[in-house]
This record gives C-alpha cells, structure tokens and sequence, in this order.
C-alpha cells in the first residue's frame, strides 16, 4: 500500500460554525492525506455574525509546535495555511515554511481576512500587507475576489465580471509570487457563480462556473480550500481539483438552502464528503 501524504493545516478552530479546523480535517482526511493540525485560536464560534465569541489566542505556542516537531523529525508532504490569529502569527508561518520546506512541499496559502468587500473584524491593513508577504511563499494562493483586491490595492468591484478583468486579476496576483492562482467568487453574469485558476507557468486559464445559489453562506471559503488541497494531494491537477472543489462546494450550498439553517452555522458538506473522498480516490490512487 502507498504512504499516506501528510500535512499540517494552520487555521483556528471555531467551535460552531463549521470553518477552519473543523471543516479543513474532515475533509482532508476523506481525500486520503494524513491533516496534522496547528491551531492559530481557539474561539466559540467563527467571527461572522455571532456577538461576544471567546477567543483564545495561540501566537505563543506555533513556533513551540514546530520545534517540537522539528525535533521529532517530522516531514510534510504540505502545508495549508488559512485564518490568522494574530498580526504576528503570519511571520511566523513564513518561518515555520522555511523550517519544513523541501523543493517538493506543496504549500497552499489562503489569506483568509475578508468577503463582500470588507476585511473581517480584528483585521487591518497591516493585515493585508503581511499576507501579502506570505502569498509570496506560496506554491498556490487562494484568495476570494475581496482579498484579492485588498492585496492589489484595487477597488473592490462587485459582479458581473468580464474575462478580461478576471485574468487580469490572476496575472496580477501571481506577481505576489505564487505559481499557481485560484480566485473563488467569479462571477460573469447574476445567475451563475465560480473560480477562475491560473498556472503562471503554463499560462493556462480555466474559469469553472455553476449555478448561484442566493445568500451568504459561512465558512464555503474553508470547505472549497479543503475540498481542492485535498485533490491537489491526489496528485489531480489544478483545473479539475479546482472543478472538484466548485462542484462540492457548490452542493453543499444548495443542500444547505433547502435545509433552510442559519448560514452561519456553515454548509452541509457532511453530505456530500463520501461522493467527494469516493470520487477522487477511483480517480487516482
Ligand atoms: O472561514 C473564514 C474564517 C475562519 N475563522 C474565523 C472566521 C472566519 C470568517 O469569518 O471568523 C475565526
């Protein structure tokens, strides 16, 4: 039997609200990838839309972990970073890349700090910048189209999109220094939704679009990000890793408005995990 990959997820864990942790380790670990996990926070529920969550800050344990790991030797196929804590912690995530990385590690950065044109709460611009700096560590970046215009000093503009913004926008973005760009929330008309994803050094484009489901639904950042890390760890290239994830995502959605559940307790990818850990283990073993 072949070795299991294995990577280290550093996110927070919400208690409720099914994001970060909670959504990255189930779904990794129905694509087949071992999830080592590095909690950036410890809070009740995730920060958009609930009033007095707790939040327990980790900055002083991360480089702690790494040590100790490092001690042990433990490698990572990967790397999966997404919600920060802290100002601080994004350095330190850069250093604890520096510490493991070998010229095969895969290290996929989703600088999680905004949605709907605005950065969440406990963010500034200082926030962006240090992203930024870290996107450029990255094999493959996965902003949504608010992040990415707070990172490129651009206007955040709503949708419909054209093609030529949207690669505009992916070229621009793989200038931070990752090879590979997947932007989430494309959209070229009302009635659909989707990602674009670039490969700088292919020059391919691939815009993967399906049916918009109205509403704003919480943490479908953290499932498409876990849904298409996992496929990229199959080995399954870009394009459809990043077809996989919209797909999944997507269901999880429309599954999600026909319970008819407060979307800030998340999506229902419960529901559709099996399809996807099922799917692409057929598809590549
Ligand atoms: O899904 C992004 C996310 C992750 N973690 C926390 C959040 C959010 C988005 O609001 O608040 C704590």
């Amino acid at each position: 039997m072949k070795k299991l990959k294995r990577l280290a997820a550093i996110h927070d864990i919400s208690g409720v609200g099914k994001c970060s942790l909670t959504v990255v380790l189930p779904i990794i670990s129905a694509a087949g990838v071992e999830c080592s996990v590095m909690p950036t926070a410890v809070l009740s529920t995730h920060t958009g839309g609930f009033e007095g969550f707790t939040f327990r800050d980790l900055t002083d344990d991360m480089l702690l972990m790494a040590e100790h790991w490092k001690k042990e030797n433990i490698c990572f196929d990967a790397f999966y970073s997404g919600y920060m804590g802290s100002l601080a912690q994004i350095d330190i995530v850069r250093n604890i890349f520096d510490m493991f990385r070998t010229p095969e590690t895969l290290i996929i950065v989703d600088p999680v700090m905004a949605d709907y044109g605005r950065l969440y709460s406990r963010f500034t611009i200082e926030h962006v910048k240090e992203m930024k700096k870290l996107c450029a560590h990255a094999n493959v970046i996965i902003p949504n189209r608010t992040e990415a215009a707070f990172m490129l000093d651009r206007e955040y503009k709503d949708c419909p999109m054209t093609e030529d913004e949207v690669n505009d926008i992916l070229h621009a973005l793989s200038g931070l220094g990752a090879r590979q760009v997947v932007l989430t929330g494309v959209c070229f008309d009302d009635a659909q939704l989707g990602a674009a994803c670039y490969d700088s050094q292919t020059g391919q484009i691939d815009y993967i679009m399906d049916k918009r489901i109205e509403g704003v639904y919480h943490g479908t950042g953290d499932v498409f990000g876990s849904f298409l890390t996992g496929a990229l760890l199959r080995g399954i290239n870009l394009a459809e890793a990043t077809r996989i994830a919209v797909r999944y995502t997507c269901e999880a959605i429309r599954l999600t408005a026909e319970d008819g559940t407060d979307p800030r307790l998340g999506v229902r990818f419960e529901t559709v995990l099996n399809d996807y850990g099922n799917g692409i283990l057929d598809m590549y073993i």
